[in-house]
């Protein structure tokens, strides 16, 4: 735990500094897994399998059977709050389908556009410490709205051969049917290249660890899309003297036992603020059965002592958040200010694991910096959205001065001759 006192703006970008990731070092791992996955397929993709996760498995798609005992192995208490959390998500997104309006920029010229749904996605969901089928709603609800055709999923099976339960529920309750036993590089190279069972497809979401991360960078070399770059997963909180020293520590704990790498921010204004919640992280921390993986993360973490909510934001703002939570009075008047952050929460009563449930905003948000020029998963990233133009002879006789006074400028003549030739 670091703590900064009231340190110098020139500081910042220091304490604002992820530290460095490690893509390069496994550039040529990730290089060969797509190099076999794309000459070998699902044999390659059955020997990765044994190599990396340690199973010995005869069939690549999980099983239609595998899909409906899944119900049967998880509680009814789960049930009824995944379906609480799907209900809230569809919501949310379904908001965000807008009809298109035709735009009449000069008489009898008329513009719009529509959306088109990707056709073809693919959805990774991670196996390891936390198996997270919230992240199959927070992806495949959207990719459901918006119209994709192909949805597909792929997750790395463990030692038995079996896909955790809750992330098979989830998805068929999602409508996602096409569900393999793969994960790692060797996943995103199947739904990158296609093998005998498993199709491409045109973009590729969803959290990894390094591996994934890395690999679905190197997609884009094959024309496969994704949705964002990532990193690990982070929180800024920013608390003035209203603030509960218990409700900030338990969210900073909350985006802490993720994992060893994730990053964490508390920003206070009042130094009793900041000073009881370091000791109820402290607290908290021991009751944790992830305490270790907080705990290391919390070894990277920054604890400051900052004189206004203003200059706490400026702070964030640099450091663009995945996630920003603001447990300060009158946060409304703070909210034009917040420049840089993938998702916001208001108030004490804000958690953050709301949004990464079930209050209905998407929980894929931009990492690393990124919610600088990136936003996170929502509706908009499973479609394409295509212009129209329709001229009327009018339209065309109003605008088509302007056309080929342009077109002369630049010297492209045929562009020109392509007005004049309508209007002789
Ligand atoms: N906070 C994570 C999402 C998540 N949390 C899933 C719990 N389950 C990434 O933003
Ligand atoms: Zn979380």
């Amino acid at each position: 735990m670091n703590i900064y006192k009231n340190p110098k703006r020139e500081t910042w970008s220091e304490l604002t500094k992820r530290p460095v990731f490690k893509k390069q070092e496994i550039a040529q791992t990730i290089k060969e897994i797509f190099a076999e996955v794309e000459k070998n397929g699902d044999e390659a993709l059955f020997r990765y399998t044994e190599k990396f996760d340690s199973a010995k498995i005869d069939q690549l798609q999980v099983t239609a059977k595998e899909i409906s005992e899944a119900k049967d192995l998880i509680s009814e208490e789960l049930k009824s709050a995944i379906q609480t959390a799907k209900e809230n998500i569809t919501k949310f997104h379904a908001s965000q389908l807008v009809e298109t309006e035709k735009i009449e920029t000069t008489k009898g010229v008329i513009c719009w556009r529509q959306n088109r749904a990707i056709e073809k996605v693919g959805i990774y969901i991670p196996g390891g410490t936390a198996p997270l089928f919230s992240t199959v709603l927070m992806l495949a609800i959207p990719a459901q709205l918006a119209g994709c055709q192909e949805i597909i999923l792929c997750t790395p099976p463990d030692k038995k051969g079996n896909v955790n339960p809750a992330i098979l529920y989830t998805a068929q309750l999602c409508g996602v049917s096409k569900i393999f036993k793969v994960g790692g590089a060797q996943a995103v190279a199947a739904m990158t290249f296609g093998t005998e069972t498993i199709p491409n497809v045109y973009k590729i979401f969803g959290p990894g660890n390094q591996f994934v991360v890395a690999a679905k960078d190197f997609a884009q070399d094959y024309d496969v899309a994704i949705d964002m770059p990532a990193g690990p997963s982070e929180v800024l909180v920013i608390a003035d003297e209203n603030a509960v020293p218990e409700f900030c520590a338990a969210d900073l704990l909350s985006q802490a036992e993720h994992g060893s790498d994730s990053q964490v921010i508390f920003i206070s204004t009042d130094l009793k603020v900041l000073n009881e919640t370091i000791n109820e992280v402290k607290k908290q921390i021991k009751e944790l059965p992830r305490n270790e993986f907080a705990q290391q993360s919390l070894n990277n973490s920054h604890f400051v002592l900052l004189d206004s909510v203003e200059k706490a934001l400026d702070f964030s703002n640099l450091y663009a958040p995945e996630h920003l939570i603001l447990a300060v009075q009158d946060f409304e008047k703070y909210i034009e200010q917040i420049q840089n952050a993938g998702s916001v929460f208001l108030g004490n009563y804000s958690c953050e694991s709301a949004g990464d449930y079930a209050s209905g905003t998407n929980h894929t948000l931009p990492t690393n910096g990124f919610a600088k020029n990136y936003s996170g998963v929502s509706l908009d990233s499973f479609v394409k959205k295509i212009t129209f133009q329709n001229l009327s002879k009018e339209g065309l006789q109003n605008l088509g001065k302007t056309i080929e006074i342009m077109a002369e400028a630049e010297g492209l003549l045929a562009h020109k001759n392509a007005v004049s030739i309508r209007l002789k």
